[in-house]
């Protein structure tokens, strides 16, 4: 027994060591060396990094228009009365089990609907493999990790400019990245036809990463008509659309219509994936509540890339964490808050959508002689200003207001006690 026992931990032993990578940097353990001696810091990240700055600055005059992270008309962070009630409501009653692996599968169904549709055949149909995830940014990266594993030759065009997490996701999963054409500098608008372009030249069967609405830097969305032809051409390129869907609701103030994109590339017949988030929505940011979906030629192959989401889930995390989740379903199947869900919705980009007029009215009285109209155009929680880092850069040392330095404004931290003095700050780094 003794000698058996022997023999099967030499035998681990040897598998282990087989598999242990050299170290980094071509170096080797010797007895002079440490063990993380060439472990450099990681360079600051483009957008947390700002709150960081933000939260270590003492002035009284401090505005953090960093992170997209929504607040109320006092600068507070908010909690959505659907989301108390829901936890009223749960108080008490829970268990802490671990969830499947897959998740909730209340939350999940209850979530398709937002983004296929309440009466979606493909629902029905059984068509959909759908995980929960943590959040957007866990919903695309087990995503791009399902691509490397089951198309590992394929490549993933990303849109110039884009979230900036988006590059590290993908990279990290070892897909390599083309950009397309989306913003245009001059109109501060899209570049239809230098996207278009990029869709029909990119090789045959290509994978190609949408923002469902709400652009996040630009705040800039193809228009109906746009969406429509970008989904026809994707269909006859044979591209593969993967939607992240991270603002439903915060562009138009209303979930269904944030869903145009989406149903149109449905109705043209595609097969995609999408990325959904409760971060912003629901304002469950720290909670971590998302859903991965891949929509499938039939039930069996559901079934399976189901389970092979769910396989590349469990070494990274196991499963997915059930209080969010638990809250999520709980405000979706239940139509009295689901109304209170929507409504507050609505008065978060409502607010958003005042503060941009309020912020292009205020800068324009100052005389400004340029043109502010993008402010009142675009959409969702940014603005993209077109400020030069340079001019970012003066922003916060002369003003105290924090942003990322490719000029990204987070309306959601502008309320009417900044405003005014935000709008002047603008103006002062614009004018030379
Ligand atoms: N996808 C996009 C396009 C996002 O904007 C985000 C959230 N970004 O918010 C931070 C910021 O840009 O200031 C996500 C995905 C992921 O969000 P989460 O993982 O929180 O759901």
């Amino acid at each position: 027994m003794a000698a058996a026992l022997r023999a099967t931990s030499s035998a681990i032993s040897r598998a282990v060591t087989a598999r242990t990578p050299p170290l980094m940097g071509g170096a080797r353990w010797s007895s002079s060396s440490t063990w993380w001696g060439h472990v450099d810091p990681a360079p600051k990240d483009p957008i947390l990094g700002v709150t960081e700055a933000f939260l270590a600055d003492p002035s009284p005059n401090k505005v953090n228009v960093g992170v997209g992270a929504y607040r109320d008309d006092d600068g507070k962070p908010v909690v959505l009365n659907c989301v108390r009630e829901a936890e009223a409501r749960i108080a008490g009653n829970l268990n802490m089990e671990y969830l499947p692996m897959g998740g909730s599968n209340h939350m999940v169904e209850e979530t398709l609907k937002l983004a296929y549709g309440e009466d979606s055949e493909f629902i029905k149909d059984k068509r959909i493999a759908a995980v929960q995830a943590l959040s957007g940014t866990g919903a695309c990266r087990l995503f791009a990790d399902f691509q490397k594993r089951y198309q590992p030759e394929s490549e993933i065009y990303i849109p110039v400019p884009t979230w900036a997490n988006h590059h590290n996701i993908w990279r990290d999963a070892n897909v390599s990245q083309k950009t397309y054409h989306y913003y245009h500098p001059e109109s501060k608008g899209l570049d239809f036809s230098g996207m278009m372009d990029d869709i029909k030249n990119a090789p045959k069967g290509s994978f190609f990463l949408l923002h469902a609405c709400a652009h996040n830097p630009t705040g800039v969305d193809p228009t109906e008509e746009e969406w429509k032809e970008i989904s026809q051409l994707i269909k006859d390129k044979g591209h593969f659309p993967f939607f992240d869907m991270a603002y439903q609701g915060f562009a138009s103030g209303d979930p269904e219509k944030d869903a145009k994109a989406i149903r149109i590339f449905l109705q043209d017949g595609h097969l995609l994936g999408i990325s959904q988030s409760f971060a912003k929505n629901m304002g469950l940011y720290g909670q971590r509540v998302g859903c991965l979906s891949v929509l499938c030629e039939d039930d069996k192959q559901a079934v399976a890339v189901k389970t092979r989401l769910q396989q590349i889930a469990r070494p990274m995390y196991s499963n997915p964490p059930v209080h969010g989740a638990l809250l999520v379903s709980i405000i979706l199947s239940d139509p009295d808050l689901k109304n209170m869900w929507l409504k507050e919705v609505k008065v978060m980009a409502d607010r958003i959508i005042g503060m941009r007029t309020a912020l292009r009215e205020n800068i324009e009285k100052l005389g400004s002689p340029l043109s502010w109209e993008h402010i009142t155009k675009q959409i969702g929680m940014f603005c993209y200003s077109g400020l030069a880092p340079e001019q970012v850069d003066r922003l916060t040392s002369q003003f105290h207001i924090y942003l990322t330095r490719n000029g990204r404004i987070s309306m959601a931290g502008v309320t009417t006690k900044n405003v005014e003095y935000l709008a002047n700050a603008i103006h002062e780094v614009s004018k030379s």
